[in-house]
């Protein structure tokens, strides 16, 4: 066969082999046929060319070495192209590693509230809202709150400069943040005839100064239930299926003497989980006033109510101890729960 022209056949169909080449394992493939140093079309052209005269040898070498080195170029780029990962060329790049979705847990206190309302349902208390700007007759005068009383000092409460308040004059009622959530008692006897069971959880705000235990805006939930023959046993029976709803069997409550204006008696409720005991609200049995207040007749129906902080629940369960983390929204401290 004449050198030169086996040379050109072998650079065309090396050249076609390499671009029809379409993975690692086939390219290696062309290239053990093509430029295999043992056997191969190599091998079969370097013995043709060995035929040639010596005076043509310097030329046909110089053409054999130049096809030769175009050949292997060819194949080294495909070789680089086929070893690729596909994704390369979408530019991305799968061996990164993945960044997770972040996913957020409701807060703790929105989580204790949820069982509290769970648990009350379940005893027959219906849950009940009311609103957090109030007005002095359902957060004071209603709950048996005379004027003078310091519950209604300005620095006990966070008043309203009502007279920003579109509408408002300087000398109507006055308007708070409600400073516990015994104002719904009021609300819902007013339009609801007896008996009555209901709770209602919430914020109040109170301008105490802020520490482990007690922050400026914090959560109650305030419990009632009226009837015609409602007792203090009962007050106390729901409030220890209460705590052992929420916190386990071990638990014990107790009440010391106490006053608030709208019950008489009245009482501190006190929980015993482990080995401390902690405050957790106030009770009693509601004031004959307050049953006038709401046009009920005292002398038909008794009832109790009681209202707890949830904050101090919250903390217990989950061993925080300081309120402050509460609020503080360190994501750090929320993903917890
Ligand atoms: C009251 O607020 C009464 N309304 C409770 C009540 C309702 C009595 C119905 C009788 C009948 P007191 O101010 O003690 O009570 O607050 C109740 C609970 O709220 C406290 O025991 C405590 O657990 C929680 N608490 C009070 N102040 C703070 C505060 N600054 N931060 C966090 N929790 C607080």
């Amino acid at each position: 066969m004449d050198p030169v022209a086996a040379l050109g056949e072998y650079q065309r169909e090396a050249l076609a082999a390499i671009e029809a080449a379409d993975s690692p394992e086939s390219i290696e493939a062309v290239r053990i046929e093509f430029l295999g140093k043992k056997k191969g079309r190599l091998r079969e052209l370097q013995a043709v060319l060995g035929q040639v005269s010596p005076e043509e040898r310097p030329v046909i070498g110089k053409q054999f070495n130049s096809v030769r080195n175009a050949v292997q170029t060819a194949l080294e780029s495909r070789q680089k192209q086929l070893s690729r990962p596909k994704q390369a060329a979408d530019a991305l790049d799968v061996t990164l590693p993945g960044s997770p979705p972040q996913l957020g847990t409701r807060h703790p206190v929105t989580q204790t509230l949820e069982e509290f309302r769970d648990i009350m349902g379940r005893f027959g208390f219906l849950v009940v809202d009311g609103p957090e700007l109030e007005d002095d007759q359902h957060n004071f005068a209603s709950l048996n709150i005379p004027e003078e009383h310091p519950a209604r000092d300005p620095l006990e409460n966070f008043y309203l400069a009502t007279a920003a308040i579109a509408g408002r004059g300087l000398d109507e009622p006055p308007v708070l943040l409600r400073s516990q959530t015994s104002t719904v008692q009021i609300r819902v006897m007013e339009h609801t005839p007896p008996p009555v069971r209901i709770v209602s959880l919430g914020r109040v705000y109170r301008p105490d100064t802020i520490d482990a235990t007690h922050h400026c805006m914090f959560h109650q939930m305030e419990g009632l239930m009226v009837g015609p023959d409602v007792t203090m046993a009962q007050l106390k029976t729901v409030l220890q299926l209460f705590a052992r709803a929420y916190l386990g069997e071990d638990v014990a409550i107790r009440f010391r003497p106490s006053f608030f204006p709208f019950t008489e008696p009245s009482v501190e409720v006190d929980m015993k989980w482990g080995d401390i005991w902690l405050e957790i609200g106030g009770a009693g049995m509601v004031d004959p006033n307050v049953f006038r207040a709401v046009g009920y007749n005292p002398d038909e129906v008794s009832g109790f109510a009681f209202g707890l902080g949830i904050e101090r629940f919250c903390m217990r369960r989950h061993n925080i101890p300081d309120i402050r983390w509460l609020y503080e929204n360190d994501i750090r401290f929320l993903q917890q729960f």
